[in-house]
């Protein structure tokens, strides 16, 4: 390498050199009047090859960028799932059609101008200082097609960001190193309380619930899946536990910084189930995937949550199904003020409750996760 690296700074210093000798020799033979230059020649076939090489330029980088968008097509994000997902997918490609026309226009010209108008001796050149009609067009054209595709992305962007509808499926997720953490706010549709300061996975309450608050004594948490109904807005409430994490579920086209400290929230329409993904994709073992998209630690790469899309009947019986997590862990039942302990446990089964615990209890999964990473 380091002879590669002498070999073109020798070559450097000669052509400057060669450069330098060259154009005192054009400016002594102005100075003694002008006239054809003894080199003319030379200088007419270094113009044909540089013009024709800058055509050679174009066709490489035609053939080349074309071969890579078919190439790399493979790695586009899936088909949208989500009804803004379509949408936002439209003025995407939209935006890229407009793009590729005029990046292949553009070129093209410049590249076939620069071969064509190449220097000769046969022509000379025109003196032409500006063209008012001209300037407008190119200037014009350019400002009102770049503003309609700003206003048209505002419109659904604001769209996106906006409040969820009234009857939104709300559910909160929270990112942690390294896994992801949901909760569903119960039969009574009311999320309790939570605090950072009863964080506490040994006692199997790791989101932190306020059991000071009833509202929090039917609420359910999973490590491993997020359900949502299909065809129903989901309002997604995020949170982070420690760091910066991303919410990310490439098929809804769903992206979103979890912050400590600072919940963010998106909402969102999914309107394919999983089920019929499987079927259309024919591909039993298909599942919808949440990802962190925010470099947050180690191991970071295996931060994913699998996302179900149930059916709405499907759904509801799922959610029923669930365990609130003061059932799951009825030790919490000591953090319990004593005048709302009656309505506590209510949720505590009575036979057994070590027993009771699945497997895949929060507490339980989310210590797992944690130690295999
Ligand atoms: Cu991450």
């Amino acid at each position: 390498m380091i002879y590669i690296i002498a070999i073109l700074a020798i070559l450097f210093v000669v052509l400057t050199f060669k450069v330098i000798s060259q154009t005192r020799k054009i400016i002594n033979k102005n100075k003694a009047g002008g006239g054809e230059l003894p080199y003319q020649g030379a200088a007419d076939s270094a113009n044909n090859i540089n013009a024709a090489g800058l055509l050679v330029f174009w066709i490489l980088a035609v053939v080349g960028t074309t071969w890579s968008y078919l190439h790399y097509s493979q790695y586009f994000l899936p088909e949208a799932s989500s009804v803004h997902g379509r949408e936002t997918d439209f003025w995407f490609w939209f935006s890229m059609a407009i793009i590729t026309i005029a990046f292949f226009l553009v070129n093209t010209f410049l590249f076939l101008f620069s071969y064509i108008y190449r220097h000769s001796n046969k022509r000379r050149s025109a003196f032409y200082t500006h063209n008012n009609t001209l300037e407008i067009i190119w200037t014009t054209v350019p400002a009102v097609v770049m503003t309609g595709l700003v206003l048209s992305g505002l419109i659904v962007w604001s769209d996106i960001t906006g409040d969820a509808p009234e009857d939104a499926e709300v559910i909160e997720i929270t990112g942690r190193q390294f896994a992801w953490m949901v909760r569903y706010s119960g039969e009574d549709g009311k999320f309790g309380d939570a605090n950072y300061k009863l964080m506490d996975d040994g006692s199997g309450n790791p989101l932190g619930l306020d059991f000071a608050d009833p509202n929090s004594f039917d609420d359910f948490s999973n490590s491993t899946e997020l359900h949502i109904p299909k065809g129903k807005p989901v309002l997604l409430r995020i949170k982070a536990r420690d760091v910066l994490h991303s919410v990310f579920i490439p098929h809804m086209r769903v992206k979103m910084d979890a912050v400590p400290g600072m919940p963010t929230k998106f909402w969102f329409v999914a309107d394919k189930s999983t089920d019929e993904m499987k079927a259309a994709l024919n591909d039993t073992e298909f599942d919808y995937e949440i990802a962190c998209t925010e470099v947050c630690g180690k191991s970071h790469f295996g931060m994913r949550m699998v996302l179900k899309v149930d059916e709405p009947e499907e759904y509801e019986k799922w959610k029923r199904a669930q365990k609130p997590v003061l059932t799951l862990n009825p030790d919490l039942l000591v953090k319990v003020p004593e005048k709302l302990k009656a309505r506590a446990l209510k949720y505590i089964e009575v036979e057994a409750p070590a027993a009771a615990a699945p497997k895949d209890s929060t507490a339980t999964a989310v210590a797992a996760a944690v130690e295999t990473k």
